[in-house]
């Protein structure tokens, strides 16, 4: 009996710890609960940690040349959002503490890759420097800085010296064939990259080429081709050949050169029946000039058009007709109005007629004006 009630009063006692119990975790519960809140609230307005800045590039002990760039590459993050991130600089010599701010810029979100190139410019003294790169978040709280130093070597402002002797200057080749392009590349200190590009001179829809390569020497030798692609019109082109050194000095030389498109290598055939171009034409002052005539291609007519120069020394352009559009047709009637000027004296009197692959026809005569 004994036995039973103490194992009774055991029970009772137990379920009476046991409420108490329940009564404490429901209690504790409510309150771990609130702080859960609160720790939850506070990790989405209060910000409790600092963003984090780590540096790819540059790396330390690197060395650069003034008037050249450093590459820079950070990877940045926040628990909530990034706001800025800085990159100062101090020269690393004991007498000198303060840092120079390079770079302060905007943000966002809680990750960002920043890849840039930072100017050394070509003043800057040469030395060990100390690069500080740093983030802050939203809430104004900085990373850790991290360190890195870097040499600058005086770089020069002597350029390149770039010779070419392929192409010619005023060579003329089909297209669909190749054009050698040979030159050589000096400097005082080093070549690093050269690079080729082809620019159309009488239009923007003809052959572009641009093209570089990393090369390290001096002096360097380019001695290569470049394929001419079958379908860049006819006309005036140049090749432009880039050097650069080890400073980014560039030197650039343009070599002139004349494409003829190999699919039609004829230009329009024009006739004018109307004036007499041969010889010089003689119009009055405040009249209209009038040009009669046909013109036909094979493979179509581009455009028509007609230019009015002075005979100055410098040909000064006066009049320009805007551009007849001829379509691609095969024949076109030429009945155009030109304004005469209204001052006396001799001018020149341009007509081009171009084909759907830009070869030209030019017609020019002098224009007399009483
Ligand atoms: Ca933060
Ligand atoms: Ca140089
Ligand atoms: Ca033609």
């Amino acid at each position: 009996m004994g036995y039973l009630f103490a194992h009774h009063l055991l029970y009772e006692t137990k379920g009476i710890l046991k409420k108490v119990n329940h009564i404490i975790s429901f209690e504790f519960g409510i309150f771990l609960l609130s702080f859960l809140m609160l720790v939850g609230c506070a990790r989405n307005t209060i910000d409790q940690e600092v963003p984090t800045t780590a540096v790819q590039s540059p790396e330390n002990g690197q060395s650069f040349f003034t008037g050249s760039k450093i590459p820079v590459s950070l990877s940045l993050a926040d628990d909530v959002n990034l706001d800025r991130y800085n990159i100062r600089v101090r020269k690393n010599d004991p007498f000198t503490t303060s840092w120079d701010t390079l770079v302060i810029l905007r943000l966002e979100g809680q990750t960002a890759d920043v890849d840039m190139a930072l100017d050394v410019p070509l003043w800057a003294k040469s030395g060990n420097y100390e690069l500080k790169f740093y983030c802050e978040d939203q809430f104004d709280k900085i990373s850790d800085s991290t360190f890195v130093y870097v040499n600058l070597i005086k770089g020069d402002t002597i350029l390149p010296s770039v010779l070419s002797t392929a192409p010619e200057p005023y060579d003329a080749f089909y297209t669909d064939g190749q054009m050698p392009v040979k030159a050589e590349l000096s400097d005082n200190e080093t070549i690093v990259s050269y690079a080729l590009e082809v620019k159309s001179l009488t239009n923007d829809e003809g052959w572009d080429l641009n093209f570089s390569q990393a090369i390290w020497g001096n002096p360097v030798f380019i001695d290569t081709v470049i394929n001419i692609p079958e379908a860049a019109l006819s006309g005036a082109y140049e090749l432009l050949i880039h050097g650069t050194d080890i400073s980014n000095n560039t030197t650039t030389i343009a070599v002139p050169f004349s494409l003829q498109n190999s699919t039609d290598p004829s230009p329009p055939q024009v006739n004018i029946t109307s004036p007499y171009v041969e010889d010089t034409v003689t119009v009055f002052s405040g009249s209209n000039l009038i040009i009669l005539g046909n013109a036909q291609d094979e493979n179509g007519l581009l455009a028509l058009k007609i230019n009015l120069y002075d005979t100055d020394e410098d040909e000064t352009l006066l009049y320009q007709q805007p551009v007849v559009s001829l379509q691609g047709n095969n024949a076109y009637t030429l009945q155009e109005i030109v304004p005469v000027p209204a001052e006396s004296g001799y001018y020149i009197v341009e007509m081009i007629i171009t084909d759907t692959v830009n070869n030209a026809n030019i017609i020019s005569f002098v224009l007399k004006v009483l």
